[in-house]
């Protein structure tokens, strides 16, 4: 579409003349003309398809973007602005879509863009959350909930007449499914299909978002992830799970079917990657439709299942691997009880090791051994992940299969994270390189060459792109969130989910001790704004906990008159992809701190790099890949190993005393959680648990880490303030993010698993 015609096309879309509308009504039309074009570049149907089957898709929002892989944003823009109106502020009208919560999600929004991107013949299948996760407020120094709402009259759902009739014990539901439309860059459109109830009532949602767990027909699609605290809330995930799977296992059949298959060949027209466990019953149901509805053999069918399905790994964390009691399969969806119970029975007659059964001795279903037994493929998502998965995590697994074993480290979609989120990065970029990396990342490299990084000129042109990004974002946060920072102070960013394992605690230990230095006079040469973004889990107490820290931490130092001209902490609220959108390429200093061996990959780290970010971290998923591409004096690495760690949990004799017992420092930073300022701030309900937390378990080792973790923050302040050499550090960052491009990984899941 040339500019000229995107003209005549807005023109007709519009109630009035492009000048006379309103935000709304122009992102109305920007909306339908971006699907049309859209849905001209459907993807080609090849025999074999990809399903990728996820609990969350945390797509962000898609105008923008769309038009960007569509190649009408520049002149979209341009004649928005011919007319007095900006791109930008009709953004803002959109909402974002809430159907995911972290990592996983945005991995699996990112996979889209490729698996498009590509050509690739795969479409996303999940479900259709009216209220996502939910909106984060922050009310007395604490996290508080609402639900997140962002179905409008108007959106990119589009409404599809596919519906089946899906069995529980007790009731049957209808279904109903949702397409939206997933464009890649100048590549074709495939599609993320969401199942919808078509009874579910947003009334029932009172005092924030609880509702009535029960009431299934009502409440199913409300929320991703609803507290499972208690026991219906637990039931209520089977009865999501098992929703998304069995309509996807139906669609997959029929479309199957459609090109040709007579589901003896299934795994010649479909392959279905499963994104964690929360899919993994697609395994059971596919099979029990295979002999329910097409008559086919039990041993036929576990065969032709288990040659179709992958799964996907995302973490080593024990207490995240999904495992249910049965007597909850027998209350929701009995129907798989007797599937599950001869996959189980195949497993003990061919092994004699319990660690590997379906079904333990306390009758509970361990979600991972269905994939693993019952899938074709096993894979970690960095290198060091699926180092740990092998040897330790599912070591007894891996001598049973080493050949399903695989590693995908993770990767991003460039489009969103560098051509949308920063074009004048973009720019820079493609002045000296020209635009082959938007399509082939690895050009990225390139970049490092002596006529850039000797030249100040291209240096400090570098810096003064940094220096936008973060005056943008001061001005974003102060519009928004009334959240007021200086733009000349280092931005040092930690944005994920809050986990223990994450360490936001190590984070704010280290600023409880810079505010104590401060105090005493010991000022930083360049003044420090610690960002946090971070949702917790609502009944995760302690990372409510964490929270309440840092909000405290905040009010303490923003009322001090004596710091608060050297350093500054915020949390902003309902931190989501939109946030991180302008977070991202305003950070000097990446935090990536987790527990060496517990965070998984980390795609975060990725996003920062390549914005030129320079990153803080442990030797610990992706961040190992980053260390090796970028080298020593271009990454800030700090802690024990994951060898280290691996150890000191099999001993079991980690005492988190030993360590504040003997650093004056960190005894200090732990002492001022329970200061006369702190309690005054604060609950003191909260600030103790979390004090007693960290000095009676501590389970994931903050306090051995912290002398090394100050040490190297300290180094990096100071290395900030040689700005050539940081400079450079930034240069070598981007040049080597381009390993993570996700169409590299989506090129590896089709070279070895998908063979689409
Ligand atoms: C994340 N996992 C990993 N899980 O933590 C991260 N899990 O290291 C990795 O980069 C990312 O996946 C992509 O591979 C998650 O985000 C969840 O959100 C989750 C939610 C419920 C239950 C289990």
């Amino acid at each position: 579409m040339t500019k000229k015609e995107l003209e005549i096309a807005l023109r007709s879309a519009c109630p009035r003349s492009v000048a006379e509308c309103t935000n709304e009504e122009l992102y109305t039309a920007l909306l339908s003309i971006s699907q049309q074009a859209a849905r001209e570049k459907k993807s080609s149907q090849g025999k074999k398809k990809l399903y990728y089957i996820s609990a969350e898709f945390l797509i962000g929002k898609l105008l923008s973007n769309n038009l960007i892989n569509l190649g009408l944003y520049e002149p979209a823009k341009e004649i928005l602005l011919e007319n007095g109106k900006s791109l930008a502020a009709i953004e803002e009208t959109e909402p974002e879509p809430s159907l995911g919560n972290g990592g996983l999600g945005r991995l699996a929004a990112c996979f889209l863009d490729s698996i498009a991107t590509l050509g690739l013949n795969g479409d996303g299948i999940g479900l259709n959350y009216h209220f996502g996760l939910f909106k984060q407020l922050f009310k007395d120094n604490k996290q508080s909930e609402e639900p997140n709402p962002w179905i409008q009259e108007v959106s990119w759902l589009t409404k599809r007449d596919v519906t089946y009739k899906i069995p529980y014990k007790n009731f049957t539901l209808t279904s109903r499914m949702y397409d939206i439309e997933v464009t890649g860059y100048n590549g074709r459109t495939n599609c993320l299909h969401l199942f919808d109830v078509e009874t579910v009532d947003e009334s029932i949602v009172s005092e924030g978002i609880s509702f009535d767990k029960t009431d299934v027909a009502k409440n199913l699609t409300l929320f991703l992830y609803p507290d499972d605290s208690d026991r219906a809330g637990q039931i209520l995930r089977i009865y999501q799970q098992y929703f998304m799977v069995s309509n996807a296992a139906r669609l997959i059949l029929s479309e199957a079917a459609a090109r040709g298959s007579n589901y003896h060949d299934l795994p010649e027209y479909a392959v279905i990657q499963i994104n964690d466990t929360h899919p993994t019953m697609v395994i059971p149901e596919l099979i029990r439709l295979l002999i329910t509805d097409h008559g086919m053999e039990m041993n036929e069918a576990i065969d032709v299942v288990s040659r179709t399905c992958a799964y996907t790994n995302h973490t080593i964390l024990a207490e995240a691997l999904e495992t249910w009691p049965m007597e909850f399969f027998r209350e929701a969806v009995p129907q798989l009880i007797p599937i599950m119970e001869v996959l189980d029975d195949k497993i003990r007659r061919k092994f004699d090791d319990p660690s590997v059964y379906i079904i333990d001795k306390e009758d509970r279903v361990h979600m991972a051994h269905i994939d693993i037994h019952y899938g074709f493929s096993v894979n970690g998502v960095a290198a060091l992940h699926t180092e740990i998965l092998k040897n330790t995590e599912l070591h007894n697994f891996y001598q049973l299969y080493p050949e399903k074993f695989n590693n995908k480290t993770n990767g991003i979609t460039f489009r969103r994270w560098l051509l949308y989120c920063n074009p004048q990065l973009t720019d820079f970029i493609s002045r000296f390189i020209g635009n082959g990396f938007k399509t082939d990342a690895s050009e990225l490299e390139k970049l490092d060459q002596p006529a850039i990084s000797c030249n100040l000129k291209h240096l400090y042109r570098l810096l003064s792109i940094k220096e936008q990004k973060k005056a943008e974002l001061a001005q974003y946060l102060k519009e928004t969130q009334e959240i007021v920072i200086d733009p000349d102070s280092i931005f040092d960013i930690q944005i994920k989910r809050l986990h223990e394992y994450k360490r936001q605690q190590l984070n704010a230990l280290y600023l409880i001790h810079k505010y104590l230095e401060i105090k005493k006079g010991r000022r930083p040469s360049t003044p420090i704004t610690a960002i946090f973004g971070a949702k917790a889990a609502p009944a995760y107490v302690i990372a409510r906990d964490i929270i309440h820290l840092i909000l405290c931490l905040q009010q303490i130092i923003q009322s001090d008159p004596e710091v608060r001209p050297y350093l500054n902490v915020v949390m902003v609220s309902n931190y989501n992809v939109t946030l991180a959108e302008k977070l991202i390429p305003a950070c000097d200093i990446s935090e990536q701190i987790s527990l060496a061996s517990k965070e998984a990959s980390g795609t975060g780290n990725m996003k920062f790099m390549l914005n030129g970010a320079v990153t803080l971290g442990t030797d610990d998923g992706a961040n190992v890949e980053i260390h090796q591409l970028v080298g020593d004096s271009n990454i800030y690495i700090f802690g024990d190993s994951s060898d280290t760690v691996i150890s000191r949990y099999r001993k079991g004799d980690y005492c988190s005393r030993f360590y504040y017992e003997n650093s004056p420092e960190l005894k200090e930073a732990v002492d001022f959680i329970l200061s006369k300022e702190m309690l005054s701030a604060g609950d003191a309900e909260c600030l103790t648990r979390l004090y007693n937390e960290l000095l009676n378990k501590d389970w994931f080792m903050t306090f051995p880490d912290f002398n090394a973790y100050c040490q190297v923050k300290e180094k990096a302040l100071s290395d900030y303030e040689d700005r050539a050499s940081w400079a450079r550090k930034m240069l070598v960052n981007i040049s080597r993010a381009g390993y993570f491009s996700s169409d590299r990984t989506i090129n590896e899941y089709n070279r070895d698993i998908w063979k689409l």
